[in-house]
């Protein structure tokens, strides 16, 4: 049977706090999800989020929703909240005046774009506008402190919101990290993120949650940062730029067995 996460339990073995909800722009009460897998919609396209596309519910998870560009590939997926300002009910975007876009990397001829949205929109199961939620409107500045447990979205498996940390505050930025995970999935963002919410927030709307990592699971409980390791930089040229780069490869150090490396070099082995 499924066991919630304990955060009670965790954050005092961890002797830690949670942030406070005032921090985040989330609705207290996590909002109703009333749609179902095969509606349409219309979305940003996240890669060019001038533009308005049709979208398919592709899978539902708690107030979450993954969704697909119609005419787009299934590598693209993309999760939103029904509380996001990001998606509209299918006529939303032509009664303020735009025009429905293909998605980036359209598959088909440009030309073809007017037939494929009439085909897509007849006779498709559209998601009435009252199951769209408005979305909250949010802290006016950044509350949070280093220390303080979240959840968060994993941006590598944007499917997973897990137990995490603040690690550093900058300015509109806070960066969140992954406790257990050695700082493979860290990202910065900013303190009015959709993707960060309120500690027990998964339990409250039915979302999984992943519990820390095993990675380094002693140090889950004292994580704190020592004062003599600097926070990593914010990104300053983009927020979505990917903060966690591959790891450098290993240092190989070469000693000539014939020359004396010196009395802490031991060559013998
Ligand atoms: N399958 C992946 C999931 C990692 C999730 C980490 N979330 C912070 C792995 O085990 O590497």
């Amino acid at each position: 049977t499924y066991q919630p996460f304990d955060w009670d339990e965790y954050l005092k073995e961890s002797n830690s706090e949670a942030a406070p909800l005032h921090c985040f722009k989330q609705a207290v009460n996590p909002p109703i999800n009333d749609f179902k897998v095969g509606m349409k919609l219309e979305a940003l396209d996240p890669r060019n989020v001038t533009s308005t596309c049709i979208a398919t519910v592709i899978n539902v998870l708690g107030p979450r929703l993954r969704l697909r560009l119609d005419g787009s590939d299934n590598k693209n997926d993309f999760w939103r909240l029904v509380d996001s300002s990001e998606i509209h009910a299918i006529g939303h975007c032509e009664k303020s005046g735009g025009m429905l876009q293909p998605p980036l990397g359209f598959r088909m001829n440009a030309s073809s774009w007017p037939m494929f949205l009439l085909k897509t929109l007849n006779g498709a199961e559209m998601a009435p506008a009252k199951i769209f939620q408005k979305e909250p409107l949010g802290p006016g500045a950044n509350l949070f402190v280093v220390g303080q447990k979240l959840e968060a979205v994993d941006k590598k498996n944007p499917q997973l919101i897990c137990c995490a940390t603040v690690g550093a505050v900058k300015n509109d930025q806070i960066h969140v990290t992954f406790d257990g995970w050695r700082g493979a999935f860290d990202y910065w963002c900013r303190y009015d993120s959709r993707d960060i919410f309120p500690v027990g927030w998964c339990a409250k709307s039915g979302h999984p949650m992943q519990p820390p990592g095993q990675k380094n699971h002693a140090g889950a409980r004292f994580r704190m940062r020592p004062a003599s390791i600097p926070a990593p930089i914010p990104p300053t040229e983009s927020l979505e730029a990917d903060t966690s780069a591959p790891p450098p490869p290993p240092i190989v150090i070469h000693i000539r067995k014939t020359c004396s490396g010196g009395p802490l070099i031991d060559t013998t082995q």
